[in-house]
């Protein structure tokens, strides 16, 4: 789905600001009928919960209602007026007006409904949108909802972020004209210095087709026209990891009756290749190591809200720190993170919103016999149909960054238990066929090792995630190091594909400090992640290192956590704690090229 411009042919009114807002009431069926009851207002684009300080609305399971009135511009008479949605977290349903508009299902998605005959220019309208929280066994990510006896429904899920809930990216409502560009692929190769930029177009109509490709000076380099189409750049100027060029691929078409411009839209395009090839991960035709972190959208107060301030900020501390990439853990981040990659030069891994589909970590202690995690009656046919459109959606919205090099189909799967292979492959099938020029991932969680894991080969790179020396021998770095070294040499042995550590880590309080280096101390993470380097420095198959994770960040309640998810190498108001000067002494420098036992 094409993201909303401005333009010559093209504009947004942008909607986002303060909106009326309640949660659902069971006297009152039809809320998008009138005006919303009781006098609360909330933020968008931001997640809602925090926002408030009862706990009755942080802690809500189902609907809630968020309204605002809107102006339609009395010039947009011609073309089309769509509504758009950037995201609904994790359901959305729209009503302009009395009437029902559509819904949306998946939180991370954006989605959008032609409202031209609902509207109209020059008047306003009643905007009304239900966002929905629940997390099911038929949702991605899965959760179950348990009704108490007192009438009282208790939400569980099986990840440890937080379920922010809302409209936490922006909402607009777009201009666009009747004959337009609908879509539009960019796929790039390198032949000896030329740059090759293959296009492929739909439009919602018969059309003529004007191509243009410049480079940063807005000089002209190359020229095209049709729906598919293919652009040579002489002595192209690459995307590379840390340098980042962007050629602006102009689309502009044409109405065949009358020969004038019907629409413009425009393309960011990087030129550069991506590759498994062997143990390697090829950027450009070099191997690439990865450094930098799981992340999360989480900040104070706006939750999962998008915030410009906060992305340049986090990019600022990936550059000061030498990261040169990070996994959109656990779901796709807002589209401006990704412009923003591009623009910077920063490696993106892009996840799907899979996380927690294992049902025996779930359980935890108090489940002795956990049900199977891949079952009719558990993540079955209808949850792989919803992770199946999550990915469609997410290969549609993001296919073109160059900055994304690798799809992550799942977080922490139950790789090792029967049902899971009927699971991944159909999907890792679908995911090829969308999109046949990025490798696949997906993370691997402790208890599923070489030995048992039954998926691994669908993907192109072994994904682990690895806590030896906090979840298994807590402050025993020893053991912790002897186990961490058998596990990967055990993937290398069996799989014969790169390895990449997506997640380690300790918690960390910022600020408690431990001479004997004990657990939770700043020593400790730091000695933690000394020992993993020096072994991950030893296998040449081994390609990255992301760690668990970039800041601390709001849970879920839960035993091992106090005051959220400590694991971050920044504080969640991005202050460094003690292991970010060891990790950009590290890293610093090393421009993708992998550190070694005997030093660089
Ligand atoms: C891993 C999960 C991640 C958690 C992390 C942890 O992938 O989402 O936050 O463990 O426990 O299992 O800190």
């Amino acid at each position: 789905m094409l993201k909303p411009q401005a333009g010559a042919t093209r504009e947004i009114a942008n909607l986002d600001g303060i909106w009326r807002f309640a949660l659902d009431h069971a006297d009152d069926t039809t809320p998008w009928e009138r005006a919303l009851r009781g006098s609360l207002d909330v933020a968008v684009p931001a997640s809602y919960n925090d926002q408030f300080v009862d706990p009755a609305i942080r802690n809500h399971v189902g609907w809630v209602w968020y309204q605002r009135f809107v102006d339609v511009p009395r010039p947009w008479v011609d073309g089309r007026i769509v509504l758009r949605f950037d995201a609904a977290t994790h359901e959305g349903r729209v009503y302009v007006n009395d009437t029902f508009v559509g819904e949306h299902i998946g939180g991370y998605t954006p989605f959008e409904f032609d409202v031209t005959d609902l509207v109209e220019p020059g008047a306003r309208f009643r905007l009304t949108v239900g966002v929905n929280n629940e997390l099911t066994e038929h949702t991605v990510p899965p959760g179950h909802i348990f009704d108490l006896p007192d009438g009282r429904r208790k939400q569980q899920y099986h990840h440890d972020f937080f379920n922010y809930a809302g409209l936490a990216r922006s909402v607009s409502l777009l201009h666009v004209p009747d004959l337009r560009v609908a879509d539009v692929t960019v796929v790039t190769s390198i032949e000896n210095t030329a740059g090759v930029v293959d296009v492929a177009l739909e439009t919602t109509g018969s059309a003529d087709i004007r191509l243009v490709l410049r480079d940063e000076d807005d000089a002209v380099v190359a020229e095209g026209s049709g729906t598919t189409a293919r652009l040579r750049v002489p002595d192209a100027n690459l995307w590379r990891a840390g340098a980042a060029y962007l050629y602006v691929l102009e689309i502009t078409v044409l109405d065949p009756a009358g020969g004038e411009v019907a629409d413009v839209y425009t393309v960011n395009v990087g030129i550069r290749t991506v590759e498994v090839r062997g143990t390697q991960f090829l950027l450009n035709g070099e191997p690439f190591y990865f450094t930098g972190f799981g992340k999360h959208e989480d900040t104070a107060v706006r939750g999962k809200g998008h915030d410009d301030a906060y992305l340049v900020h986090d990019f600022q501390l990936l550059d000061w720190i030498g990261a040169n990439s990070f996994r959109t853990s656990h779901y796709p981040y807002a589209e401006e993170v990704l412009d923003y990659a591009d623009r910077h030069g920063i490696i993106v891994i892009d996840e799907t919103s899979a996380v927690g589909f294992n049902l025996g970590v779930a359980g935890g202690m108090t489940q002795r016999n956990p049900p199977p995690t891949f079952s009719p009656e558990t993540l079955g046919e209808k949850t792989q149909a919803t992770h199946a459109q999550h990915l469609r959606e997410l290969i549609a919205r993001d296919k073109n960054h160059p900055s994304v090099v690798m799809w992550c189909i799942a977080n922490e799967p139950a790789g090792q238990e029967d049902g899971a292979r009927e699971y991944f492959a159909p999907l890792t099938d679908l995911a090829r066929e969308l999109d046949p020029t990025r490798p696949l991932t997906y993370t691997a969680w402790l208890m599923a090792n070489a030995q048992n894991d039954q998926i691994a080969d669908l993907f192109d790179v072994v994904g682990i995630n690895r806590y030896f020396g906090w979840y298994i021998d807590l402050a025993d770095l020893v053991s912790a190091e002897q186990k961490l070294r058998a596990d990967i040499e055990a993937w290398i042995e069996r799989f014969q594909r790169p390895v990449f550590m997506m997640e380690y880590g300790a918690d960390t309080l910022a600020g408690l400090h431990a001479v004997d280096a004990a657990p939770w101390s700043e020593e400790y993470q730091q000695a933690y992640l000394d020992m993993h380097h020096r072994v991950f420095d030893d296998y040449p198959e081994f390609v990255g290192e992301h760690v668990w994770n970039f800041a601390d960040f709001r849970t879920g309640a839960g035993l091992h956590r106090v005051g959220g998810n400590k694991k971050g190498i920044f504080t969640r108001d991005r202050q460094p704690k003690a292991a970010a000067h060891t990790l950009r002494a590290r890293w610093s420098g090393l421009s993708g090229r992998k550190p070694t036992s005997d030093g660089v």
